[in-house]
């Protein structure tokens, strides 16, 4: 039939490649193995435009790779723990269970219909025990190293959510997935010692040429590697010293007060008796503030005088101990030599307070003065009122500093990490137990590997109401103790979700294995990760923990690599109208609709067509429009010239003429293009671009040479390899028309013609006024424009040319010039 009807092919060529397992992998130690992968999704419902787009993006890498011989593991599964499912159940009175697994059959249907080459033989989803049995062992390993623990602490809550959040899921101060105003809540949480990596973490950022720089600078600010001192301020009539963090040892002589966290362990001791209500005012209030606020510049800063002093051990000066909003209890020391001088925040607030300054740093040629100053002078500089410190630079004096203070005991350099550990416990029902028992005699009791895994109760109840579900359910709260016996409590906080996302790459390579989380052989096969594909949006969180995770898993043995992705592509988001679409916008366009009236193959192209990979895509109807005609187009082409290629054999290069040479030499360079714009740049939409300029040139072609069905033959051929990767099907069904019978999914990527590529050259002769005065080489394919430009910058034309003005220029191509001059 003639008519292109995607339904058709679409669904045959999917039954193939399933029937064939077209894209199941092992671990063929002959092969060069790829492995890719496109973040998982969440199952929330249907696939979205974004999905579209960066399954488009991976697929075409997975395909054009497996054309290049490589062993692609391209892998797809279900992020499937989380709030949405539970928020869900309450909501329809079903269980998540079901809403979750309703949702993964429709979309992993939906994802069937885009034609993704997927070994969908290692399909995973996170909520079945069959994977998160294995987390709980990799928790248990975790505690056994005290990379678990326990601990008091104030939580950022989400009321609404009822649920604690990771710092990085408050946004603004709000909540990231309801944007309620997140509280703050002491609880007592779980949590992993990502600390213990943060300089690993932090090292390796320099490590990873292969990530988006953008990601990596918000990876290294967010561990937040601060070199400085610890120093010990002696308090007035006390034995006792507060100790402070400071990255600005060399401005020591300028501090002139002291200011503390409010919730400071000494914070209430140093209070004087008569300071007592108003420092006891002050707590309350800052107590209600959140943490984001508290350090944002532009936030008021305000303190109390606690009533009491201490001495700076450089200069033996007095210094007010005050306590102050803006410093966090859980950052350095919680205490802040205060240096209003070169500091803005201790400025402000030294101005607010009528505290003492004093300038210990200039600037070069000038003379800083602490009575007109209107902000802190907060670079480095020389330094003066620093005693024998003074005339030395901030740098040297840095150094110079550090070692006095540890030569007289008071200071030690130190380092400082932004980074906090990773609180995991969360209090809600749709997520990974944590396996643990509370026993009134043992304290704390790992749940024995034996007893893994322990099953969530699929028995719960969905008020919605207070707390977690789990807590509520006796039969699963009520145990027994492992070590004495005793009636014991289960723990009922489940793990935050991205627990999860921080090793399933892994288990794809072993997702059958029944013997622990990962088959070592199988992982190291697999590991590194070659090209991770998926959203800005995790450039700090997920691949941060993942990150986290493999070096954690490799260390108590599972694997080998130290980092899990080599190559990180952060995909652009899909806008309509100039926003992101949403829900909330309204600008939503459903993939369904479209792959139902275009077609997958459209979608793709679409997708694929109308903006590179990193940038933002710009949704267009017409674009969409366009990509069905491209496809339509080469349709056609191919159909017109089945007679004439059908019997056509491979071209004789030998004894090609000029005109099928250089349609020929068009082919060849769009394999080049698309090659070289796929492989080292993923610029697909240049590539495509190309194909289609290819089209043009195909066209209109019609030689009456003897060969131009031999090379109108490898130019259809070549055409239809180069879209494979783009628009799988309609790929295929063209390939099987021009009559080959392997599939294109097992057919290798064209090479190029190093020959066939070189521009043929001419010898054109230039002559000034009809005389010779010069013969150069140039393409044939020259424009008469350049042709011109050349001959009149030829270094033997120009002395002709002195004074002279060009009338004309005759030009025949690729034969002579002639510049006319009077
Ligand atoms: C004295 C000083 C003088 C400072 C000066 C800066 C400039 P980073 O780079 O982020 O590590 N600081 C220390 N602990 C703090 C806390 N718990 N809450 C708020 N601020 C705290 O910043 C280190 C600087 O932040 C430290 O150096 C300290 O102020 C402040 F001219 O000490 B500095
Ligand atoms: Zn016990």
């Amino acid at each position: 039939e003639l008519k292109y009807i995607p339904k058709d092919i679409e669904q045959k060529w999917q039954r193939c490649w399933e029937e064939a397992a077209s894209f199941a992998v092992t671990e063929d130690q002959d092969k060069k193995k790829y492995y890719l992968l496109e973040m998982f999704p969440y199952p929330s419902g249907r696939i979205h435009m974004g999905h579209v787009r960066n399954y488009s993006i991976g697929d075409v890498v997975g395909r054009f790779k497996k054309m290049r011989g490589f062993n692609v593991l391209h892998p797809m599964g279900w992020d499937a723990f989380g709030m949405p499912a539970e928020n869900a159940a309450i909501q329809n009175k079903s269980h998540p269970a079901k809403w979750t697994h309703e949702n993964i059959d429709y979309m992993r249907g939906q994802l069937k219909k885009m034609g993704l080459s997927y070994d969908w033989g290692r399909e995973l989803a996170t909520c079945d025990v069959a994977y998160y049995r294995w987390e709980q062992k990799i928790f248990l390993e975790m505690l056994a190293k005290g990379l678990a623990y326990k601990k008091t602490s104030f939580v950022n809550w989400c009321p609404k959510c009822e649920t604690v959040l990771a710092n990085e899921q408050v946004e603004d101060g709000a909540c990231w997935r309801c944007d309620s105003e997140v509280k703050q809540k002491e609880l007592d949480q779980w949590f992993f010692r990502i600390t213990d990596y943060a300089e690993e973490l932090l090292e390796w950022t320099f490590k990873l040429p292969g990530w988006p720089e953008r990601v990596l600078t918000m990876q290294r600010n967010w561990i937040g590697k601060s070199i400085g001192c610890e120093i010990d301020f002696p308090l007035e009539g006390r034995s006792e010293s507060v100790k402070v963090f400071t990255t600005r040892q060399d401005t020591v002589f300028g501090a002139t007060f002291m200011s503390l966290a409010p919730e400071h362990p000494l914070a209430q001791q140093l209070t004087t008796p008569d300071r007592k209500a108003e420092v006891d005012a002050f707590i309350e209030k800052v107590k209600k503030t959140d943490r984001i606020k508290r350090t944002a510049d532009d936030f008021e800063k305000e303190g109390v005088f606690t009533g009491s002093y201490c001495i700076n051990p450089l200069t033996k000066a007095r210094m007010p101990v005050y306590l102050a909003n803006f410093v966090l209890t859980d950052y350095g020391t919680g205490a802040v030599m205060a240096v209003p001088t070169h500091d803005q925040r201790d400025f402000e607030f030294a101005r607010k307070y009528s505290l003492p300054l004093q300038v210990v740093i200039q600037p070069e040629g000038e003379s800083l003065d602490t009575a007109s100053m209107q902000a802190a002078f907060t670079e480095v500089g020389t330094l003066v009122n620093s005693g024998r410190f003074d005339g030395l630079k901030s740098d040297a004096a840095k150094e110079a500093i550090a070692d006095y203070l540890e030569q007289e005991g008071i200071g030690k350099k130190t380092v400082n990490f932004r980074l906090r550990d990773w609180g995991i416990s969360r209090q809600r029902y749709w997520g990974n137990p944590i396996p643990v028992i509370y026993c009134e005699n043992c304290g704390v009791v790992p749940v024995p590997e034996q007893d893994l895994p322990v099953r969530l109760p699929m028995d719960v109840e969905f008020s919605g109401e207070g707390g977690s579900p789990l807590a509520k359910l006796d039969s699963f709260v009520n145990c027994t103790c492992p070590t004495c016996g005793k009636a014991a409590r289960r723990e009922t906080d489940t793990m935050d979700t991205f627990v999860e996302s921080s090793w399933y790459f892994m288990r794809y390579c072993c997702p059958d294995f029944q013997d622990g989380p990962l088959d070592r052989k199988r992982v190291d096969y697999w590991m590194s990760v070659d090209q991770y594909i998926g959203g800005i949006e995790h450039a700090v969180l997920h691949l941060l923990y993942a990150r986290f995770f493999t070096k954690v898993l490799r260390d108590l043995g599972y694997v080998s690599c130290d980092e899990p992705f080599t190559n990180l592509l952060t995909q652009g988001m899909v806008i309509k109208d100039g926003a992101k679409m949403s829900k909330s916008k309204g600008n939503v366009v459903d993939p369904n609709a479209l792959i139902e009236r275009y077609g997958a193959d459209t979608a793709r192209l679409f997708s694929l067509f109308a903006a590179p990979p990193e940038k933002d895509l710009d949704w267009s109807d017409q674009g969409v429009d366009g990509s069905f005609r491209f496809i339509n187009r080469v349709w056609k082409l191919v159909h017109d010239r089945l007679d004439l290629v059908k019997n056509a054999a491979a071209p004789d290069l030998a004894t090609l003429t000029a005109e099928e040479r250089t349609l020929r030499r068009a082919v060849h360079k769009t394999i080049k293009k698309v090659t070289e714009d796929i492989e080292e740049r993923f610029h697909f939409n240049t590539a495509i671009a190309s194909i289609m300029e290819l089209l043009n040139t195909l066209q209109p072609a019609d030689l009456q040479t003897p060969q131009y069905g031999a090379v109108m033959k490898e130019a259809l051929e070549t055409t239809v390899l180069l879209l494979a990767p783009f628009v799988p099907h309609v790929s295929e069904e063209l390939w099987q028309r021009l009559g080959n019978t392997t599939p294109l999914s097992r057919t290798a990527w064209p090479e190029y013609d190093r020959d066939a590529v070189v521009d043929e050259e001419v010898l054109v002769v230039v002559q000034v006024n009809g005389k010779l005065r010069t013969r150069i080489t140039v393409s044939a394919e020259t424009s008469m424009e350049e042709l011109e430009k050349c001959a009149l910058a030829n270094e033997k034309v120009l002395p002709f040319l002195e004074g002279k003005q060009v009338r004309k220029v005759i030009c025949v191509p690729g034969k002579l010039i002639n510049i006319v001059v009077a």
